[in-house]
């Protein structure tokens, strides 16, 4: 029987309303819920191929997994014994060593409840505050930064001010890839009316900065000074609201001295822009009837993110740029549940529902609360630090949930060296292929997303609910379930009361989170899951007696501060951690792609979601890869004082020279090495201990790898496949690996690798793994003098698979036959030599599957947008890829949108 269940997407802060369809126990397929106020049914690549991310359960944590020493393999357990040995190692380490000796790395993926028990269990239960999370790579920054200038956590906005705004500040915002569906919200704005302004600050030409009135190329790490200058350009020409800042705010005349010396010219030499430009969007941001930030990673993760958010904030508070419909400083959560955390108080420098640990009277609230006595007021350790702590054995059990710390911390090498000292890891994940799992002394198996239940706050404050439509497979448990099982087992061991932890359902947990919050900023006291059923999703505060929650906050400019004044904040510009010299002479920038999420544990195992950016590719500078002799696609050697890796280069001329951009997302799983972050710097920012993960100083070098290999095979699981193959790559200089679609719905898993010479028994193993062996009908043809080697192995009349050594040459033409799944009707020995030469062109269309080379004929033919909608269907769909065929007109020069 047909169910649709109704939920929330898991992937970013939008928090999309998602429509589960399911069949028998099977997701079936998804679509967007047209009465969700987060995306009115729209949903973007990502989210419209959820249901493919489910459609096996290889490579899911099935079962309980415990190895009883560090060399031995990891052997299923059941669910008792997995439970009982994590309380009795957790319970052993607090006794030898006391309750900071042990620590909890959590995230932002969670969901509110699962959150809320895993906090209790560290805070209330062990004592410890040692409970951090991926959001400190990710909020803190944000968290800080509204905290010292409002009193309190999470954005004064909502998303009907994207509606509302006429000038838009993007700063270090890529939400054409990061935030789509909101995006699109502001496209339709500013067609609708075009006397919108966009500013985007990036030192990269996204698709979002093609598209704006203005386009600050800042040098990266520079938007202190380049807000510095605006804010005296807006002093200095009268733009300031000064009755609004004698009203509201404090702290105006000392950051009016500081930035007396700001002048925009001195901010443009800092930032590498044009001083016109400065004074252009200055005025456009103080004029402006109603102007809004959209701020996210250009400025959180920083080593003075917190004075980056600061500055900017400053900037609304002077020109009261705040409070009102369409203006604020709007900080784009990342994560689908980054905000339950913060309202839980889930981090190692918080305590539940924005209460402090070092305020005396915040513990005692909730001992009360909670019933118990004794909270910690010792802040615990924040991520990098934490893991920092690990190292040096001060944490011996270290417990990770829901996040892949040996992908996505700075400086992994680093990470894995902590994971190799600790006396005891616990991995709770929903998936196995992940570069964490291997640290696992015992690996719990969660539900995910389309399994579990409970809810999860967006960026504009909305709490949703997600629900489950079909059972975890295998004995996978909720995270909450989880963490609730051990703690039981846990509070035992240490005496303490067992009924702490009585919770029977997600529903429980949420009405104690929802008490604790009563008479605080976010008073959601009015909220219950009755509610979210009836009336649908809510922003909070909701109090008690409320019909609705709040959609902005501070418009009658009272904040959360003592003396209810917005605070001004000093911001002296610093530059970034670590300067270029002539041994690391470019500044690496990174981040995200339109179609992969983090580290591609979900999003990787969908073919489709490869198209538009197949490789890991490093963008670099013509001008600057010219000057090294790097021509497009060689393979360069990226290295930083920490570490390297090897990554083929893409030219472009959207990065300027001095800088380079690597995406965030390959790892150990799909490359031969951990990826960006074997190269970048763990210096975290003072306030918010936040990492500096976007502005390492690397160098470049191109690499002499002659020996090159592809290789790919068709298969109906290709997941069981990566399996095989995965732990072969590191052997190799260069490898990486991808999932593609054939034509015919078949699963086509492709392989290259790169190295100065050949290794014949690792081409044998390769050759095994892929399972060509098994596949008996192969054509060989061997080169000996020059060592080249080229196998294709048919199935009845299909070529079914190949491996070419020695060079590629000829791998295009042999997977565009995989792909298409098609008879093959010649000689065999003419498959080396006929094949259709073309490369597969890059997907720009993810919904329709419409390439570059087909979009960029239509423009030349003279089509519009409308007709290219209309004849391709490209853009028809979840729009994501219309930015970038903007971009495609941009570049030919006589055509128009
Ligand atoms: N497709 C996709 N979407 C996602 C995610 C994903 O993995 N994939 N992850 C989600 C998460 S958790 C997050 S946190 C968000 C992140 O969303 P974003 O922050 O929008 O994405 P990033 O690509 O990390 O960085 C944004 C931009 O910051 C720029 N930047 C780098 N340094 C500086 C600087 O010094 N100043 C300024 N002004 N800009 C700079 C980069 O060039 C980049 O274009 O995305 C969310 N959405
Ligand atoms: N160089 C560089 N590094 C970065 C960034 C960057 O811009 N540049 N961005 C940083 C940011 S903003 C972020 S948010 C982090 C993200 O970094 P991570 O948190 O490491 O990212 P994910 O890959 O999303 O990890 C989530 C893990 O949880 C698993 N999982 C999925 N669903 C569930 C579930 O329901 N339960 C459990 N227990 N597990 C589940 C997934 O398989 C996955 O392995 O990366 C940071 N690292
Ligand atoms: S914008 Fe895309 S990834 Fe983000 S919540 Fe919506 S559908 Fe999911
Ligand atoms: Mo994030």
């Amino acid at each position: 029987m047909k169910t649709v269940t109704r939920s929330t997407c898991c992937y970013c802060g939008v928090g999309c309303g998602v429509l589960i369809e399911s069949e028998d126990g099977r997701i079936t397929g998804v679509e967007g819920d047209p009465d969700h106020p987060a995306n009115f049914g729209r949903l973007c690549t990502k989210g419209r191929t959820l249901a493919q991310t489910v459609r096996s359960t290889s490579g899911r944590a099935l079962r309980p997994e415990i190895r009883t020493t560090r060399t031995a393999a990891r052997e299923s357990a059941d669910w008792d014994s997995a439970l009982d040995l994590v309380a009795q190692r957790f319970a052993d380490v607090i006794e030898r060593h006391g309750p900071d000796a042990v620590a909890f790395y959590v995230s932002g993926q969670l969901l509110t409840e699962d959150y809320y028990v895993f906090n209790k269990l560290a805070k209330g239960l062990v004592r410890t505050n040692n409970i951090d999370t991926n959001s400190r790579l990710c909020m803190s920054s944000a968290v800080t930064g509204y905290k010292m200038a409002f009193g309190a956590d999470g954005p004064p906005t909502c998303y009907d001010d994207l509606e509302h705004a006429r000038t838009v500040l993007f700063a270090g915002s890529n939400m054409a890839y990061a935030h789509p569906v909101l995006f699109r919200r502001l496209e339709e704005a500013k067609a609708r009316d075009p006397s919108v302004r966009w500013i985007v600050v990036d030192p990269r030409r996204t698709d979002m900065a093609a598209m704006a009135d203005l386009h600050l190329a800042i040098e990266p790490g520079t938007d202190v000074a380049l807000f510095n200058g605006m804010l005296h350009h807006l002093i200095w020409e009268g733009l300031v609201d000064r009755d609004y800042v004698n009203a509201h705010t404090s702290g105006f005349d000392a950051l009016k001295a500081l930035v007396r010396e700001y002048t925009p010219r001195l901010a443009a030499e800092i930032c590498g822009v044009d001083e016109r430009d400065v004074i252009r969007a200055a005025e456009w941001f103080g004029q402006s009837p109603a102007a809004l930030s959209l701020y996210c990673m250009g400025l959180n993760q920083s080593s003075h993110g917190t004075q980056k958010n600061l500055a900017l904030i400053n900037l609304h508070l002077a020109a009261r740029q705040i409070g009102r419909p369409g203006a604020g400083p709007f900080s784009l959560t990342g994560q689908p549940n980054a905000m339950g955390g913060r309202e839980v108080g889930g981090m190692a420098t918080m305590l539940a529902a924005h209460r402090d640990i070092d305020n005396p009277a915040h513990r005692a609230e909730l001992e009360a609360l909670w019933g118990v006595s004794g909270l910690s007021a010792r802040p615990g350790l924040p991520a990098v630090e934490m893991f920092d702590a690990v190292r040096r054995g001060e944490i011996k059990a270290l417990w990770i949930a829901c996040t892949n710390p040996v992908h996505s911390l700075p400086d992994i090498a680093g990470v894995r060296e902590a994971l190799e000292k600790a006396e005891f890891v616990v991995v709770q994940e929903a998936f196995t292929q992940t570069d964490t799992v291997p640290y696992a002394d015992v690996l719990l198996p969660a539900s995910s997303w389309g399994e579990k239940a409970g809810t999860a706050t967006n960026s504009e404050r909305r709490i949703s609910r997600v629900r489950a439509a079909v059972d975890a497979p295998g004995e996978a448990k909720a995270d909450w379930w989880i963490a609730n099982e051990v703690a039981r087992r846990l509070a035992r061991h240490l005496h303490a009361d067992e009924d702490l932890f009585g919770f029977a359902t997600p529903q429980a947990v949420f009405d104690e989170h929802r008490l604790l919050t009563v008479g605080r900023d976010l008073d959601i006291g009015g909220l219950s899951y009755e509610r979210l059923e009836s009336d649908g999703p809510q922003q909070w505060p909701f109090v008690a007696g409320a019909s609705t929650g709040a959609a902005r906050r501070y418009e009658n400019g009272v904040f959360a501060t003592g003396d209810g004044r917005a605070r001004f904040n000093l911001t002296p510009y610093r530059p970034v951690a670590e300067p270029v010299d002539a041994r690391y002479p470019f500044r690496l920038v990174t981040g995200r792609l339109r179609d992969q999420w983090h580290g591609m544990s979900r999003t990787g195992r969908v073919g489709a979601l490869f198209a538009h950016a197949p490789e890991p590719a490093l963008s670099m500078n013509r001008a600057d890869a010219a000057r090294r002799g790097i021509r497009e696609g060689m393979l360069v050697s990226v290295a930083s004082r920490r570490g390297a890796l090897v990554l083929p280069v893409q030219l472009t001329d959207d990065v300027a020279s001095g800088t380079v951009f690597a995406p965030m997302h390959w790892n150990g799983q799909f490359l031969n090495s951990g990826g960006i972050n074997e190269t970048t710097i763990p210096a975290v920012d003072p306030y918010s201990k936040q990492p500096e993960l976007k502005h390492a100083a690397v160098s470049v070098q191109a690499i002499d790898l002659p020996w090159r290999l592809s290789a790919a095979r068709r298969c109906d699981d290709a997941l069981a496949l990566q399996a095989a193959v995965q732990p072969l790559m590191a052997e190799r200089r260069y490898a990486s690996l991808r999932i593609e679609t054939a034509d015919d719905g078949c699963e086509v898993l492709v392989v290259t690798a790169a190295d100065a010479v050949p290794d014949a028994a690792w081409i044998e193993r390769l050759h095994d793994a892929l399972g060509l062996a098994r596949d008996l009908n192969l054509l060989e043809y061997r080169d000996a003098r020059r060592g080249h080697q080229k196998r294709v192995v048919w199935r009845d009349a299909l070529v079914h698979g190949y491996l070419l050594s020695g060079d590629a040459n000829g791998a295009a033409g042999l997977l565009a036959r995989l792909r298409a799944g098609e008879p093959w009707q010649g000689p065999r020995h003419a498959v080396f030599v006929d094949g259709p030469r073309v490369q597969r062109e890059r997907i720009v269309c993810n919904c329709k599957q419409v390439t570059e080379t087909q979009i960029v004929e239509a423009i030349a033919s003279g089509a519009d947008l409308a007709a290219l909608k209309s004849v391709l269907g490209c853009g028809s769909v979840c729009g994501s890829c219309v930015p970038e065929i903007r971009r495609l007109y941009d570049k030919a020069p006589s055509a128009a949108l």
